[in-house]
């Protein structure tokens, strides 16, 4: 970096610590005064708790299983569907069903029994053991035993609820972690095990990896050991410790011990958990392009100038994104009339080059007679208070702030109404930021004091329990008004902070994590977890947000992220201006050649979230997906399935020019070169500058599209038949839609690929060629018409059956 460069980026610096430091006076108040409030208001738990349940004193059927009475407490086990169970241990405050999306479900017929020393109460799919004591055994279809729980117990208020755990075992989930995938195998310092922290929580400008709690908790984990895979979610939203050694403990400061269970494969267990918690709407197709944003956009010109550098170096994009510069004051729904004057034909002009404007906005809103939205939701009694029911006012960007009670569903539909005059001007999409929600703290807790008391719908409740739910409703709030505002277009919303069930209603980006190369590794956990935790959009800022990242470092984290859902550049206002083109060449050609290639892939990732949408499957999975029973997949936490079809493995070390890869079960293809890999073994992979390892999976049907031709990318299973579907819609809206399923079916030197056309959409694309990889192609019919072929391509119109002559390449 040149010397004029440092000094800026020195400046720049200076000014940003003068910044904060302006905000010191206040967080150092409110410190002091959120302390004060804790002494004065948290009064000690007069409820009594247990250290068992007692002995069981007698049990019921159920229509959907069965009730049993313990000494101290009471038991319901609830069979939802065969294979999955609500288990409720009274007493303790019923939740507020706000990651529920389901409550009706078919009946299921199940059956109590008793043996000499225990009950038993199954469905066909699954056997609950409860024993005298109050331990459980979660059984699958064959009599396993999948998962063992000890008694829970009660402290006052607070529940431990603890589960052994098989040697092998390997934990997964918990929301957004900053820790290894399998959050087992992280350790504390001198201790066995790792305890996670359920409290959405502000890193405040940067964190390393192993920071913990995060943004985005989410109290659901999946277990996998060698008899078998399950997930269990805790639909308790208070301030939790989840420890995981030689036993899985789950601590609960609050609320009621009611949780769910299900076991089988992987995708079973996402399919089912998403049932129960909703799944992520289909998003429109513009939001899988690239997204660039930076803390700093401050004017119009400036966007301006942006986009059209994106055009001038011929890189698409799809969507910029406004910080809080772009706001008066830093105010929620506000973007400054004198620096954007004309924003609807702003955001117009943008949305012709196929721009989205995306504004960002945090719930905080400024105490002050002088803002309205202070003064609406004072005339609504809309704001958090205090058990003495003064406000609860902390500081944040705006200064001085009130935060609207979200658990109020007057306050829900007064934010909705605020979004709309945005969406009259053009305003494609929120970034909802700070909603965990956040204060300027000098120490403690960044958030609200927890006594802060909520609505929770009536029910009333204190801010232990309202925390974690906070982002998830105010995301509620504005995706409802994106729905009702603007009914003919998909809702977009990046929220940081949320709480199971957030996928039905916004995406979610990583926070400020530092830019390092730890940073970038850590960066696949945390997106694989969210994944499995039912949270499938979600991406880092690409270089990460503290920090300013080496030429090499942006690349890699670049090239990674072309592959990931949410693929956005971000940065902080301290660091230098960040874009795919800031360090020249040969970077960004690399850049642009990844860019292009995920708006090639864009059929794939459009029909990745369509299946996101239909079962709730991440696009981006563990390695383990391939292959759930092969234990050597369970701890890969340097690469990610993106499907099933593409391994990506991304190159996480400074100067690396190859990379050892782990691979699944099946033969795989290189991308870029069509070298073949036989599954089931480690392999060292070339990774020039200009690439990354990124393998195709024997058997795929890879869809592209370039210049608006299909492109059906073949890469024929070693025998045997695969399919594929593919779904299209107009991108955008709720109308038509159509499905293309391919078949491909190999036998000794034939292939055969069938297409089967359903749906009301007609087809999007001009024509269709099929790219034959692997095998050499000899001779083709279509429709039983001889056609020549060009090279390993064939151009065709519409088929109804290809039939292919190929000679095998050995693998
Ligand atoms: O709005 C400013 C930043 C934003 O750029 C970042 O992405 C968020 O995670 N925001 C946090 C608030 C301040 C961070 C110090």
């Amino acid at each position: 970096m040149d010397r004029l460069k440092q000094l800026k980026l020195k400046i720049k610096f200076l000014f940003g610590s003068l910044f904060y430091a302006s905000y010191a006076p206040k967080a150092f108040l409110y410190t002091r005064k959120r302390d004060r409030i804790e002494r004065e208001f948290i009064k000690p738990s007069t409820e009594p708790g247990f250290d068992k349940p007692g002995k069981l004193l007698r049990a019921e059927a159920t229509v959907r299983g069965a009730n049993f009475y313990f000494e101290m407490a009471e038991l319901e086990v609830c069979f939802l569907t065969e294979d999955l169970v609500r288990i409720n241990w009274k007493p303790g405050i019923p939740p507020i069903p706000y990651g529920i999306q389901r409550h009706e479900w078919p009946e299921v017929a199940t059956n109590l029994e008793q043996t000499e020393n225990n009950y038993s109460v199954s469905s066909h799919g699954l056997k609950v053991i409860v024993e005298i004591d109050g331990s459980l055994k979660f059984c699958d279809r064959s009599g396993q035993v999948i998962r063992a729980e000890l008694p829970p117990q009660s402290k006052s208020e607070s529940w431990i609820h603890q589960a052994q755990l098989r040697i092998e075992e390997r934990i997964y989930g918990l929301g957004e972690r900053a820790s290894t995938l399998n959050l087992r195998a992280a350790k504390d310092e001198q201790q066995k095990s790792k305890t996670y922290r359920m409290w959405n929580y502000d890193a405040a400008g940067m964190y390393p990896p192993g920071s913990d709690p995060m943004y985005l908790c989410i109290p659901v984990y999946l277990g996998l050991h060698s008899l078998g895979s399950y997930l269990v979610f805790y639909e308790n939203s208070f301030d939790a410790n989840f420890t995981f050694g030689e036993t899985a403990t789950a601590d609960f400061t609050g609320g009621a011990l009611r949780y769910y269970f299900t076991s089988g494969s992987i995708t079973q267990l996402l399919e089912r958990y998403t049932e129960l918690t909703g799944r992520a709407p289909l998003p429109a197709r513009w939001a899988l392009g690239y997204h660039q944003s930076k803390w700093g956009y401050r004017a119009e010109a400036a966007v301006r100038k942006e986009a059209r550098e994106f055009q001038e170096h011929n890189l698409p994009l799809s969507a910029i994104h406004l910080d809080i510069d772009c706001q008066v004051g830093y105010r929620a729904f506000t973007i400054d009339p004198e620096r954007f004057p004309q924003l609807a034909s702003f955001t117009q002009e943008l949305a012709e080059i196929g721009v989205q404007f995306i504004a960002i906005l945090n719930p905080g809103i400024k105490y002050s007679r002088h803002s309205n939205l202070f003064l609406e939701g004072q005339i609504l009694d809309g704001f958090c208070k205090l058990p003495n029911g003064k406000l609860v006012v902390a500081p944040v960007w705006p200064g001085w702030c009130v935060f609207p009670d979200f658990t109020n569903p007057k306050v829900r539909s007064w934010w909705s109404r605020q979004y709309a005059y945005l969406l009259d001007v053009g305003v494609a999409g929120f970034w909802h930021d700070m909603n965990e929600p956040a204060a300027f703290i000098i120490s403690g807790d960044r958030s609200l004091p927890k006594v802060t008391q909520h609505y929770l719908e009536g029910r009333g409740g204190d801010h232990r329990e309202a925390h974690n739910v906070y982002g998830l409703l105010q995301a509620e709030a504005g995706y409802e008004s994106l729905r009702q505002f603007r009914p003919e277009k998909r809702p977009f919303i990046v929220s940081r902070a949320g709480w199971a069930g957030l996928q039905r209603y916004a995406w979610t980006w990583t926070g400020d994590i530092e830019s390092s190369w730890g940073a970038l590794r850590q960066t696949i956990s945390t997106v694989v977890g969210l994944g499995l935790s039912g949270v499938p959009y979600s991406g880092p800022d690409i270089g990460g947000f503290q920090g300013n990242p080496s030429a090499e470092l942006y690349l890699r984290w670049f090239q990674m992220s072309s592959f990931l859902t949410f693929c956005r550049t971000h940065s902080s206002n301290n660091v230098e201006h960040r874009t795919p083109w800031t360090y020249g060449e040969p970077y960004l050609s690399i850049i642009r050649s990844f860019l292009q290639l995920r708006y090639r892939l864009l059929p794939y990732f459009y029909n990745l979230s369509w299946e996101a949408a239909q079962k709730g499957y991440p696009p981006v999975r563990p390695v383990l997906w391939a292959a759930n029973d092969d234990s050597r997949l369970w701890d890969v936490e340097d690469a990610f399935l993106l499907g099933d079809a593409l391994l990506v493995c991304p190159i996480v070390e400074d100067g690396a020019r190859s990379r050892q890869v782990i691979l699944p079960p099946g033969n795989w293809y290189s991308f870029w070169d069509d070298s073949c890999f036989v599954g089931g073994q480690e392999v060292n992979v070339p990774a020039p500058l200009e690439t990354i390892p990124l393998l195709v999976k024997a058997g795929s049907i890879l869809p592209m599209v370039e210049n608006k031709q299909l492109i059906l990318h073949l890469y024929p299973p070693e025998q045997g038949e695969t399919f594929t579907q593919l779904y299209s819609d107009a991108g955008d809206g709720y109308g038509a839609s159509r499905i293309d399923k391919f078949q491909m079916v190999r036998s000794g030197n034939g292939l055969e690929v069938t297409w089967e056309e359903t749906g009301d959409y007609s087809f999007p694309y001009t024509s269709i060629k099929l790219h034959l990889h692997g095998m050499k192609l000899q001779q083709a019919w279509v429709d039983n018409v001889e056609v020549a072929g060009q090279g390993q391509q064939l151009e065709c119109d519409r088929f109804i059956k290809v039939q292919l002559k190929v000679l095998s390449i050995e693998c």
